[in-house]
């Protein structure tokens, strides 16, 4: 199987994080890519390809321009402002306040535009992101190119990200690039699975009224979790989209035993649906020893966890998601690929 990486992915190098409300060292990390591609190499997983340049047309397929022109312009105006270091956000128009106003300080538009203050963003923020997104397109374009399987080594991640916001480590939703990507360049039926400890509000948001793409997330239960506002049950999709969308939130302590059943539910939803083609939101953060998250898997159920995606029998693009138990890191990703063969 072929990885796709790009080293200005690298450039996102946040030195904190809001998290438990307060200020820690940040966890998405750019050591976390270095790993994972240290161990593909260690591995033999396959080859290694560079990130094709793509235009800001795809992404714009996706999110809002003036979204994308906000990061672009982010910084700029943040130093403008006398601000020097990595930027949180502080204030949101939340129920209440008006939605409709045009914004002119910088403080602002970070409200505007993100869904959490545990994101931080720096000079080269855009820059990796943009790199990111450019990672998963190259990936998808493999699978166009007639490939069974690839891998995007994505970073940052891209899955909390929606039409026109940012937060929990994510900027642009590299799943949804990539899944809109094959979509118009000719795949009738794309599938998503979101594995990430974290439910996919981004992708599942963006897809939630469509029947072309159809999304499936497992993750830990919201309303004890991060995004605390998104990703139960319940959720199954409106108007076009309504049963295109299934919500798997499991209790926190969940073990691989006790994950299988909804991965099994899941498959059986992608035998049903027959997808063109499959996106796997790979984040490793259901891992026992993940700093910030409260699931049991061992290293050894990503083997069996990459078997169980190749029964499905679809050309298949991994997308690197979260994960921040970094030693074990590319341990747990390469499992999964090497289970899956290819
Ligand atoms: N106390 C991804 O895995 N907050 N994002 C964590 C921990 C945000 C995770 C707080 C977690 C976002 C892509
Ligand atoms: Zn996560």
């Amino acid at each position: 199987m072929k990885t796709v990486f790009s080293d200005l992915q690298l450039a996102h190098a946040p030195a904190q994080e809001i998290s438990d409300g307060e200020l820690k060292p940040a966890v998405e990390i750019p050591r976390r890519a270095e790993i994972v591609l240290e161990t593909v190499r260690q591995r033999k997983v396959g080859d290694v390809v560079g990130s094709e340049e793509f235009p800001i047309r795809p992404l714009q397929r996706v999110h809002a321009s003036h979204y994308v022109s906000f990061l672009e312009s982010f910084w700029g105006r943040w130093t403008e402002a006398g601000r020097t270091k990595e930027a949180f956000p502080f204030v949101w128009p939340i129920r209440s306040l008006r939605q409709d106003v045009e914004i002119e300080h910088i403080d602002g538009l970070l409200g505007r535009y993100s869904m959490d203050a545990g994101t931080p963003v720096g000079e080269f923020t855009y820059q990796a992101a943009r790199a990111s997104a450019n990672t998963a397109l190259t990936g998808a374009k493999l699978i166009l190119d007639g490939e069974k399987s690839a891998f995007a080594l994505c970073r940052p991640p891209g899955h909390h990200a929606g039409f026109d916001f940012y937060g929990g480590y994510c900027f642009f939703n590299n799943a949804a690039v990539a899944a809109q990507y094959l979509r118009d360049y000719g795949l009738n039926r794309v599938a998503i699975l979101d594995v990430d400890y974290h439910h996919g509000n981004g992708t599942q948001a963006l897809f939630y009224d469509r029947p072309d793409v159809l999304f499936l997330s497992i993750h830990a239960d919201p309303k004890n979790e991060y995004p605390y506002f998104l990703g139960f049950a319940d959720e199954t999709g409106e108007h076009a989209g309504t049963g295109f969308t299934r919500n798997w939130p499991l209790p926190l302590g969940t073990d691989w035993d006790a994950y299988t059943p909804a991965l099994e539910e899941a498959c059986r939803w992608l035998l049903v649906y027959k997808p063109d083609a499959m996106i796997v939101s790979l984040g490793l953060d259901c891992f026992e020893n993940d700093p910030i998250s409260g699931f049991r898997f061992k290293s050894e159920d990503y083997i069996l966890l990459g078997q169980r995606l190749a029964k499905v029998g679809v050309p298949t693009l991994f997308l690197l998601e979260g994960g921040y138990a970094v030693d074990a890191l590319g341990t747990n990703c390469v499992n999964v690929l090497e289970g899956f063969g290819g």
